[in-house]
This record gives C-alpha cells, structure tokens and sequence, in this order.
C-alpha cells in the first residue's frame, strides 16, 4: 500500500503518511505534557483560578484542538478520496471492467471487448479504469493495494471505483472482507501492460478460436464440467451453456495461460492442471469445486491434455 503505482493509490499513501505523521506530533506532545506534569510539584491553586484554569482545559483541549486537528485531516483527506471517485475526465475515456467476486475466485469481464476471464486482470498503463464490482454470492472486497483503495463487493448492487496504473508492474490483488473457508486463497493477479501490450492481448483473445476437442473428451466435459464452467472460446460449441449467471465455476476459456490456478493456490506450471483436477480439494479445502474421485486418471488425463491447449 506504501508503495504507489498509481494516483489514486499515491492519494492513499499520502493520506496514510499524512495521518501517521500527524497522530506522530500528537502522541509526542501528549507524551511531553504527560512527562512535565508528572516531574512539577503540585502547585496551591487559588480558588478563584482554578475555574478559569478548567475552563481553559475544556476550550482548548476539548473544543479547539479536535475541531483544528479534524478540519486539517479532512482537508487533506476529502481530496484524496475524490481521486477515487469514478468522475468525468478529460481525454481518453476510462476503460470499463467488470469484476464479480464468487467463492472463492475472481471473475472478470471487459464489456467493451466481450473478452471474459477469471482469476487474472490485465490493465493498461496511463488509462483511467473504472472497475465496476459486484458479487454473485457473499460481500467480498475489491482491493489491489498498489494501485488504490479497496471498495466492497455487495450482492444485488455494483460499486465504482476509479483506479490508474501508471507503469507496467504486476501486482497482486486480495479479497479483504471475510467471506468464508477459502478467504485467503482468493488471489487476483493484476498485470499492467503497456498500452499497445494491452490491446494485443485483448485482441488474441477476441481473435481465438480454442480447438475443438475430440468427441470423448467433449462429452465428458459436457457431463462433468459444463455444469459450472464455460469454455467462451469455444465458438459455436455446445459445450458453451447459455446462462451465464447459473456458472458457479471459472470461465475456462483461457485457463492456461493463467500465471495461476484455483485464484492464486497452484502456480500454472507444466502439469498444473492435471494436478488441480485430483488434488483440488487438497490444495484447497472446500472449494466449490466437488472432487472428481469418481472419474478415472485416464479420463482426467484428457481432460486435462485439451485444457493445457486453451491459451491464446
Ligand atoms: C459444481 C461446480 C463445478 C464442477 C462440476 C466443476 N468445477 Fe471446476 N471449478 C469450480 C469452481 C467453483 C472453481 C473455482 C475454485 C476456486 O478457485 O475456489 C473451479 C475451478 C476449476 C479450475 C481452475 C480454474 C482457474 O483459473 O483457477 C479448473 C481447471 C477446473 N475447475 C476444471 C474443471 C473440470 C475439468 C471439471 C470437470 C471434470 C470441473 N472443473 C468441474 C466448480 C466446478
Ligand atoms: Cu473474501
């Protein structure tokens, strides 16, 4: 979070270093306050002076000082928030993504393009976002520490945040409002792209067609998987099901070229795949996905096989 790529994640920064900076010069002087009035004698107060003496206590340190110290953060602060909210700006227009939050994964869609993925967010660089979040199940949270604040992802409604990547980096993104066994394995990798870099991976992954599997390996799909997932690149296909919001699963239509799988728990080696349809259950205790036992290794070597070829 100290560690900005992006305006509205500098405005967070800032407004953390302002505050810790600020609460610093306060506890410094209520501890000096504290350490004089523990080293003087106590002095007779006069009658008369003590009322005057209280009364001061209560203006100054009761009224004035909160009064001066809230209008200092909140100027400070109220336009630093403003920086994350999704404005008209001039020049390029944002690019819109649609993130929704599922147990316990991510998914993403950029409307403008039709591309769909899952567990991973490409952005380009030097181009406002305005990422649009809801959920499909529990309130989830939205937050990419370095690129900006965190905003709450609420069933039935859809929260705006407006965030920029300035360089080409990859971060990684967390869900951070508690939403069940697997909170902590829901992972979101953010790679910033150049601009250029950007368009072209929107453009594969408009362009491509994934190949077809064989007609085993399509029914077996259609039998056991095509429940929760979708394959969106399958053009045509019946494997594809019709209503999208039933889906409980990821969209698989890219799946290998994932940098991760299960939102962050298995790296997406050579073999991963293959090893999350055995051991996901292990990997990840209770995720939504039921254990595939009861198929056989050759039926999800297959399976498999025809995944690991779903890259753009
Ligand atoms: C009942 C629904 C359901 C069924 C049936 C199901 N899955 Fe899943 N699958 C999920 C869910 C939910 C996830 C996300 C798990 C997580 O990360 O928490 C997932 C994740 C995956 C992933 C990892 C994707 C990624 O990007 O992280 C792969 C690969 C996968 N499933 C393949 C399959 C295959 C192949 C089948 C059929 C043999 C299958 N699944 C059957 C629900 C299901
Ligand atoms: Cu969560």
């Amino acid at each position: 979070m100290l560690d900005p790529y992006g305006p509205a994640a500098e405005a967070v920064a800032w407004t953390w270093w302002a505050m810790f900076g600020f609460s610093a010069v306060v506890l410094v002087g209520v501890v000096a306050l504290w350490l004089i009035g523990m080293r003087r004698s106590p002095a007779a107060i006069p009658e008369e002076k003590a009322a005057i003496y209280n009364r001061r206590w209560i203006v100054w340190g009761g009224i004035v000082l909160p009064c001066v110290s809230i209008v200092l953060l909140l100027s400070f602060g109220i336009p630093q928030g403003k920086r994350m909210l999704p404005l008209p700006v001039e020049g390029e227009q944002p690019l819109k993504v649609e993130v929704i939050g599922h147990q316990w994964w991510w998914e993403v869609r950029y409307p403008e393009s039709g591309v769909v993925t899952a567990n991973q967010m490409n952005l380009p660089a030097g181009r406002p976002l305005d990422i649009h979040v809801t959920s499909a199940d529990v309130i989830h949270s939205f937050w990419i520490p370095r690129l900006g604040g965190k905003i709450d992802m609420i069933p039935g409604r859809t929260n705006v945040i407006r965030l920029e990547a300035d360089r080409p980096a990859t971060h990684r993104g967390q869900c951070s409002e508690f939403c069940g066994m697997q909170h902590t394995h829901m992972i979101l990798y953010s790679e910033v792209q150049t601009a250029e870099d950007f368009a072209d991976w929107i453009r594969a992954r408009q362009q491509w067609q994934a190949p077809e599997p064989d007609a085993t390996t399509r029914d077996l799909f259609q039998r056991e998987c095509a429940a929760c997932h979708q394959v969106s690149s399958l053009k045509g296909s019946p494997v594809q099901t019709t209503d999208e919001t039933l889906l409980i699963g990821p969209d698989l239509g890219d799946v290998a070229s994932r940098s991760h799988l299960g939102a962050g728990v298995l790296r997406n080696e050579a073999g991963a795949i293959r090893r999350w349809l055995s051991e996901h259950q292990r990997l990840k205790p209770e995720n939504r996905m039921p254990s595939l036992d009861h198929l056989e290794d050759r039926e999800l070597d297959v399976l498999a096989d025809w995944l690991e070829t779903l890259t753009p």
